[in-house]
């Protein structure tokens, strides 16, 4: 049945056959793993609504703002600052990469044992499947991890790419290095847009962004309570669509479910039975539709209550600092809180245990699930350290390593079933 946006998927070149078998796919697959939970709050209705609209109104928008004469760019990392981009009149948007629906393409020029991540990125372009990645007019790499950098080497001849050199560790040089690159990114961003961005849209900017980690972080306080008052799977569903939508309005959405599950808390009202574990999962980032673990975790016997990942509290820690009017001072700000993004791509990263312990604390969780992706070398061996850190702390670990197949479900809902008896 032909669809109210097949004439801009076509205008966007996408594989309109395939592209139809993915939503089907997303729909089934979201109404399973989303739709079946009980007394859901009614702001998630706003989420559910987005997301039945991920490739059909946010698109919409993308285009026509575009036809405006605003330019889209495309991100895969946390590390890009959107202040900039914003401050500059554009619009960012962070590609999920969380389907594999385009292996079969993406294995075509990517070694097979390459980070799922990695491969959905480039299996969405090859195979045409992405509006997203259609819109963008610039897409932005990073030098985090190997797979990555290289990675983009072979994406930008499919698509228009930009790379941002990430320092690996956090010396003073590595201070400058970031600082040069995030003001070679503003330029880039200007030529880009065709706009100066000056003192004041740069404030308005880091106002707007600090704006939306408040909310998020608001949230995460809310879901913290006792009993767990919402699920981890509709917090990660915000923290996922945070990456897409518009800035403004998703910051007032989550107000507004906040407040309501606010009223929840002082009710004292739980979302899950009695007696589930209270977990957090900590490691890889879980991309737009990766709700695999979450739901495997929340079937048994469990209840996630942080996600300490870069769609989760990684990106939503720490503030821009609102100092300063002049915009030499606001890049300062910017590249200080950038440096403190405790990705496993640094060595050492030792801030990043010290925020675990911490966060595992404040949530009195029974346990953590460590989450990496197969073949992400920099979390899997980071995980090591995380759990010999918790371990001093007397809190269990579990690690997993897993894709986006769902070949292991079976095997991974034993391993965590086990896991949560024993925190028990
Ligand atoms: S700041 S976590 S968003 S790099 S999972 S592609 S690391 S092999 S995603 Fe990340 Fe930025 Fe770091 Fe966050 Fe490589 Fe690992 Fe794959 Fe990864």
């Amino acid at each position: 049945m032909p669809n109210t946006y097949d004439e801009m998927w076509e205008k966007l070149n996408l594989d309109l056959d395939a592209h139809n078998g993915l939503l089907e796919v997303l729909g089934k697959f979201y109404g399973d793993i989303y739709q079946s939970q009980q007394g859901r709050l009614r702001g998630m209705e706003y989420l559910d609504f987005v997301l039945s609209e991920v490739h059909g109104l946010r698109i919409k928008e993308l285009q026509d703002a575009k036809a405006a004469g605003k330019k889209v760019i495309g991100t895969f990392c946390v590390f890009v600052p959107e202040e900039i981009v914003l401050a500059a009149g554009g619009i960012q948007v962070g590609l999920c990469a969380g389907a594999e629906i385009g292996n079969e393409e993406a294995e075509k020029i990517l070694p097979r044992n390459t980070c799922a991540l990695i491969k959905s990125f480039v299996g969405f372009k090859l195979s045409r499947l992405c509006p997203y990645i259609e819109s963008c007019d610039v897409i932005v790499g990073e030098t985090t991890c190997d797979g990555k950098k290289k990675a983009y080497e072979i994406f930008a001849d499919h698509a228009p790419v930009y790379v941002m050199e990430i320092p690996q560790m956090k010396n003073a040089c590595d201070r400058d290095l970031w600082k040069s690159e995030v003001l070679r990114f503003k330029r880039a961003v200007e030529e880009v847009t065709g706009n100066k961005i000056t003192a004041s849209s740069l404030k308005e900017a880091i106002h707007l962004v600090n704006e939306r980690r408040r909310v998020l972080q608001r949230l995460n306080r809310l879901r913290a309570a006792s009993p767990v008052p919402i699920s981890g799977r509709d917090v990660l569903l915000a923290n996922q669509i945070s990456f897409y939508d518009d800035p403004v309005r998703f910051t007032a959405k989550i107000g507004q479910l906040c407040d309501e599950l606010e009223e929840r808390v002082k009710r004292g009202e739980g979302v899950v039975p009695e007696g589930s574990v209270r977990v957090m999962l900590s490691g890889c980032p879980m991309a737009v539709p990766n709700w695999k673990l979450p739901y495997i975790v929340e079937s048994s016997g469990a209840v996630i209550v942080g996600e300490e990942s870069c769609i989760g509290t990684r990106n939503t820690r720490d503030l821009v600092a609102e100092t300063g009017s002049d915009l030499d001072q606001m890049i300062e700000n910017l590249v200080d809180r950038y440096m403190r993004i405790d990705c496993a791509c640094f060595t050492p990263n030792t801030e990043r245990m010290d925020n675990i312990i911490q966060m595992a604390r404040d949530l009195k969780v029974g346990g953590v699930i460590h989450y990496g992706l197969s073949f992400c070398q920099p979390y899997a061996i980071e995980a090591y350290k995380v759990e010999k850190a918790l371990g001093k702390a007397g809190i269990p670990m579990l690690s997993i390593e897993t894709d986006y197949s769902m070949e292991d479900m079976e095997q991974l809902k034993t391993r965590v079933e086990a896991f949560v008896e024993m925190t028990r």
